[in-house]
């Protein structure tokens, strides 16, 4: 494992930490033990040497880019975000607002479901670039989740990423941009730090996210402190979700992320959200217990949790509602 080295970044006018990301070089044959102890220590990790063609990932940036760049007006006729389809600045339905334009799609192990949201003009070029990075980075996501569970000694090997695999995989798809904010100094009220997107973490197994070379994203250590992370346009970012969590009996943790405003430079990332089958029971995973280990959370199905995730508000902590309460005697 190779560790980003330690820099500070400037990100308007406040200063904030880079901290060393673990960088897992996917050719490593010891790949599974390094990935596996980042998902502990961060829930956060960049792959490299992935396989993945740059212009799978260029393809769709350009897309995405020309859908964004388009009058307003043109943009606005897409289905608004409910939860899919196009939204600018309003995330979810609970209140939640962000510096951000976005359009979500739904997506099962297969297909990204163009039914979903309508595409103005001649979208087949669109639409076959966006599976084709789907496609690529699905496959990713559940070689991730097989080393994982080598790295965890679980059998089988598949026990995480066929959840990805599945027909009735209830995964989504999203492309945020984040238009460079030249009113930043004023809309952030003085503090430089405007809000693309909220902090939170994710709900689903496990999610991918790539961007464009422009900065903003950031994790919060398990200490609280928000790091940078360095924008990087040929690797992928993994993030552990919620769902991960659990399975993992808290072994690893959901990394609570956000993404500042840019006065600069607009930032486009991509982000794979891998979730199960909505009928999936999401507890730990008993290959994984050891003796007199009891489960932390109560049982629930995806569906379940999706449905209560959902009516929460970004920075909420979602799983707390579904954690045991520890007995004090
Ligand atoms: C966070 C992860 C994914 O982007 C997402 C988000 C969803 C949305 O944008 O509609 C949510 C958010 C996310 C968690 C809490 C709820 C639902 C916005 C929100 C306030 C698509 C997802 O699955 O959960």
């Amino acid at each position: 494992m190779v560790v980003s080295s330690q820099t500070t970044l400037q990100n308007s006018s406040h200063i904030f930490k880079t901290c060393n990301i673990p960088v897992i070089d996917m050719l490593d044959p010891q790949a599974k033990f390094h990935i596996t102890k980042a998902c502990q220590e961060f829930g956060f990790l960049k792959v490299v040497n992935h396989g993945i063609p740059n212009e799978t990932m260029t393809n769709l940036e350009g897309d995405a880019a020309k859908f964004f760049n388009l009058p307003q007006c043109e943009k606005n006729k897409v289905c608004p975000a409910n939860p899919f389809g196009y939204g600018n600045k309003r995330i979810g339905s609970n209140g939640d607002v962000g510096w951000v334009e976005y359009l979500l799609f739904t997506t099962n192990s297969e297909i990204v479901s163009e039914k979903s949201v309508s595409i103005p003009g001649n979208s087949q070029l669109f639409w076959s670039s966006l599976n084709e990075y789907v496609t690529a980075v699905r496959n990713m996501a559940c070689l991730v989740l097989e080393k994982i569970a080598d790295g965890l000694t679980i059998e089988p090997k598949n026990v995480l990423s066929r959840l990805l695999r599945d027909q009735k995989s209830d995964s989504c798809f999203r492309l945020n941009y984040y238009p460079p904010c030249t009113e930043l100094e004023a809309l952030s009220g003085g503090n430089g730090n405007l809000i693309g997107f909220g902090e939170h973490t994710d709900p689903q197994v496990i999610s991918v996210i790539r961007s464009n070379n422009t900065t903003g994203l950031q994790i919060s250590l398990r200490d609280g402190t928000w790091v940078s992370v360095p924008p990087d346009q040929y690797s992928f970012f993994i993030i552990v979700g919620d769902s991960l969590q659990v399975m993992t009996n808290g072994r690893f943790r959901g990394v609570k992320h956000r993404v500042l405003a840019n006065s600069l430079k607009a930032r486009l990332s991509m982000i794979y959200f891998g979730g199960p089958p909505l009928n999936e029971k999401i507890a730990p995973l008993s290959s994984l217990m050891e003796e007199g280990e009891e489960s932390l959370y109560k049982e629930f199905t995806w569906h379940e949790y999706k449905k209560s995730a959902y009516k929460t508000r970004l920075s909420d902590h979602r799983l707390g509602l579904f954690e045991k309460k520890i007995e004090v005697s």
